[in-house]
């Protein structure tokens, strides 16, 4: 356990009073206090107006019953919430996720980091997160249909362009995103840029599918490049197999760096001649077409080898990103890495190093980007979106993607204002929460105790 001042221990445990059992949203909470109770310490007009503790609480959350019919004809009911957390510089917006472990706590963890995510991103988005504990894999397009459609027969009271704008996040793709789309239309009669991720042809932006990932990379790339260093030879370790993956190993493999390892909730590939851009090319048709498991990549290629019940983090790569889920990184696996000889770390996930993964990191002062900053490049490229869909424009694949890596560029600029420590090191935790804090902070106060 890292030593925390008084300020920061009486502040967390406040947190975890009222937010008992709420073990993923605590942690988030920890994270942020840790260098974000001392900076208010120093800068009194935060403390006087309890700006952290405020943005600690959702403006709102909405929990609601979605009952749907399976394919036998059974009903079905499933619980859907929103998180609207904080809506100071622009409206609502973040993913949906549907998977069986969401729960409020989740949610509210994921909602807070968005807040800070998207004030790094130089738009003008306010945070939120929502979704499910509806489980898509092993249904039907029918089932999946049904339960979108339910699902946004309530939400769609409680968003809008100007409101709240959702879009993807675990087993929320084009295909779910399709399916709300259609139903907000149907019940609003109105043809409008209230989700993002949407399909090509009906108002999705070009670079979105890929930004998270693209992101990513470009982020690395950033880091690297302040220490003179590049990714050409890198050897990567990637986890997950999902959106956020399959576009980091295609950025990797375009920059010159050499991925090993790519998983699912079932175990890891370990490919030793590394993922081209063909075997990338058979995971996507695997995952987003026959939505298979990764273990069948084995089968394909003899080079790999599956793992089962086996994380991408035993292996020896000069870098990791890990791309899957929250808490996937801990101690023992990040003392593995290093054993190993992995000089960073690259958060795609959302929260994906624990807590105390994420203090020997920073005490052995291995490069690491928390995906507040990393991944922000998703929810950028979303504020592109809505910005095409309010001109009515489409832009080229160039402009989007340029946009993305000014806006990646400007995020790492940011992070090292508030967080270089010296020459050769950049808390970049400590960058990304100052940066994301102070534009929030400074609009609440402006606004008013609301
Ligand atoms: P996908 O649903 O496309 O893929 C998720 C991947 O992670 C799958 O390979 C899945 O494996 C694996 N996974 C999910 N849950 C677990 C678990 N409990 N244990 C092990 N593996 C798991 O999601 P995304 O790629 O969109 O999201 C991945 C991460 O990136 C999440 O943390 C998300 O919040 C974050 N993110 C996503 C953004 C986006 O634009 N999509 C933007 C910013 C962050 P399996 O199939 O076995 O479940
Ligand atoms: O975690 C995230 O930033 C996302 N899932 C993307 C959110 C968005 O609104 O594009």
């Amino acid at each position: 356990m890292a030593e925390y001042t008084k300020e920061v221990e009486e502040f967390v445990a406040k947190i975890s009073q009222k937010n008992a059992h709420e073990k993923e949203f605590i942690q988030a909470v920890s994270e942020v206090a840790e260098t974000i109770v001392p900076y208010v310490e120093q800068h009194k007009k935060y403390k006087e107006a309890n700006i952290l503790e405020r943005m600690c609480e959702p403006e709102r959350v909405i929990i609601f019953r979605v009952p749907w019919q399976d394919k036998d004809g059974n009903i079905q009911v499933n619980r859907g919430f929103r998180v609207q957390m904080n809506s100071a510089i622009g409206p609502y917006k973040g993913g949906l996720r549907f998977h069986p472990s969401v729960n409020l706590s989740i949610l509210k963890f994921l909602a807070f980091e968005q807040v800070f995510k998207n004030s790094l991103t130089t738009l003008p988005l306010g945070g939120g997160k929502g979704g499910s504990d509806f489980d898509p894999k092993g249904k039907t397009d029918l089932e999946v249909m049904r339960f979108c459609q339910s699902f946004m027969t309530e939400l769609s009271k409680h968003i809008g362009g100007f409101t709240d704008i959702p879009a993807g996040d675990i087993g929320v793709g084009a295909r779910e995103i399709g399916y709300m789309f259609g139903q907000y239309k149907k019940i609003r009669n109105e043809f409008a840029g209230v989700l993002t991720g949407k399909g090509l042809q009906y108002g999705g932006s070009l670079i979105r599918t890929e930004a998270t990932g693209y992101g990513v990379v470009y982020f690395s790339q950033e880091v690297l490049a302040s220490k003179d260093d590049s990714l050409e030879g890198k050897v990567c370790a990637v986890s997950g197999s999902g959106n956020v993956a399959q576009y980091t190993i295609e950025k990797l493999i375009e920059l010159g760096a050499k991925p090993v390892t790519v998983s699912d909730s079932a175990g890891c590939i370990y490919d030793k001649d590394g993922i081209d851009s063909e075997k990338l090319e058979y995971i996507k048709v695997l995952k987003n077409e026959q939505r298979g498991r990764i273990s069948e990549y084995a089968d394909k290629f003899k080079s790999a080898k599956f793992h089962a019940d086996t994380t991408p983090w035993n292996f020896k790569v000069d870098l990791a990103y890990p791309c899957a889920t929250q808490n996937e990184l801990d101690v023992a696996d990040t003392k593995t890495m290093i054993g190993n000889g992995c000089k960073g770390v690259f958060e795609g996930a959302n929260m994906p190093t624990t807590l105390e993964a994420y203090h020997i990191i920073k005490k052995e002062k291995l490069m690491f980007s928390p995906g507040k900053a990393s991944n922000a490049g998703g929810v950028a490229t979303s504020g592109l979106e809505m910005s095409q869909n309010a001109q009515r424009l489409y832009w080229t694949r160039e402009e989007v993607d340029y946009r993305l890596k000014m806006i990646m560029k400007s995020i790492h600029s940011n992070c090292m204002e508030y967080g270089q420590v010296d020459k050769n090191y950049t808390d970049y935790v400590k960058g990304a929460n100052i940066a994301g804090f102070v534009k929030v902070a400074d609009a609440m106060i402006a606004q008013g105790v609301v």
